[in-house]
């Protein structure tokens, strides 16, 4: 007897044999897609309500190295990082940007030279005296030494703004009650504008610790100021605001204009009294267009 099965049509068996190869084929193009996602290789892209929020101080990943590890000599950097603190204004802080070497050749230069700083009288554009200032201070000329084109190239190349954008380097001393009222670094009259232009950015270096205050503060910032990783170390007046503690050789950037050019009223900053200790600062403005130094 022989038994007879049911045959297929032709064209259906093709049909099978053919979603099964589709099938086997999305199967190992799965497993292929799982294992570059475990070794990291390609990523999920995520929606922007995970990444933090522009305003969210509480992201900035600090970290610092104690004072006697900071550079095995005096004229090496030590490590370097970026620390982004704030969006508006737009404010990155380089750690050890300067060497300590270059830190105390800038004090030496300016020391013999120290004045009552002064501040830009907004109607006439003129320097006066004033008590919203009350540091000594001097300029140091563009490129006029091996040291300060050194100093002055590498804030080009952090700022990406050319060196014949800055003006000369200033350099500031506070002691004890010493303090800079929050002000803006843009101008508010013609006169300063006719050689180069707005104010654009400042990149202020910090060429000593300060034992106590002296903090370089900005009021206006958005943000919840309470949630930076050093907030239990600032004094009162650190924290009216978004603030930085000074540390020998870091350096502060941020920028008095927007992305679109216009003036940034967030950048609204000051210095806090000094409270225990000195500090010693330099200070670099650079212009929209070429400065003629
Ligand atoms: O010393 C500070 O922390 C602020 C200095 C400052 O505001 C400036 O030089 O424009």
């Amino acid at each position: 007897m022989v038994l007879k099965g049911r045959s297929l049509p032709r064209g259906s068996s093709r049909k099978s044999s053919s979603s099964t190869l589709i099938f086997s084929i999305m199967i190992i193009c799965s497993f292929f897609v799982l294992i570059l996602l475990a070794l990291g290789i390609l990523s999920v892209p995520s929606s922007s309500g995970d990444s933090p929020k522009a305003h969210d101080l509480s992201t900035i990943g600090h970290r610092t190295i104690p004072s006697d590890r900071r550079s095995e000599s005096k004229d090496a950097r030590a490590d370097q990082w970026v620390e982004v603190i704030s969006w508006e204004p737009r404010a990155v802080i380089y750690h050890n940007f300067l060497s300590q070497d270059e830190c105390e050749y800038l004090i030496n230069m300016a020391k013999p030279h120290m004045e009552k700083s002064t501040v830009v009288d907004s109607d006439t554009g003129k320097s006066k005296d004033s008590r919203v200032r009350t540091s000594s201070g001097t300029f140091l000329a563009r490129g006029r030494d091996k040291t300060i084109r050194a100093i002055e190239k590498r804030i080009a190349d952090f700022t990406f703004l050319p060196v014949d954008h800055g003006e000369g380097l200033q350099v500031l001393h506070y002691e004890v009650g010493q303090r800079y009222e929050p002000h803006f670094d843009y101008f508010q009259d013609e006169f300063n504008t006719q050689n180069g232009g707005q104010r654009m950015a400042t990149v202020l270096m910090y060429l000593s610790d300060v034992e106590e205050g002296g903090e370089t503060v900005f009021p206006s910032a958005k943000g919840n100021i309470s949630a930076v990783p050093w907030w239990n170390e600032l004094s009162d007046c650190g924290k009216e605001g978004l603030s930085v503690k000074p540390k020998m050789g870091d350096a502060l950037l941020f920028w008095s204009m927007k992305p679109d050019a216009s003036l940034d009223p967030s950048s609204l900053h000051g210095g806090c009294p000094v409270i225990k200790g000195n500090k010693w600062s330099s200070t670099k403005w650079i212009r929209v267009n070429d400065y003629n130094a």
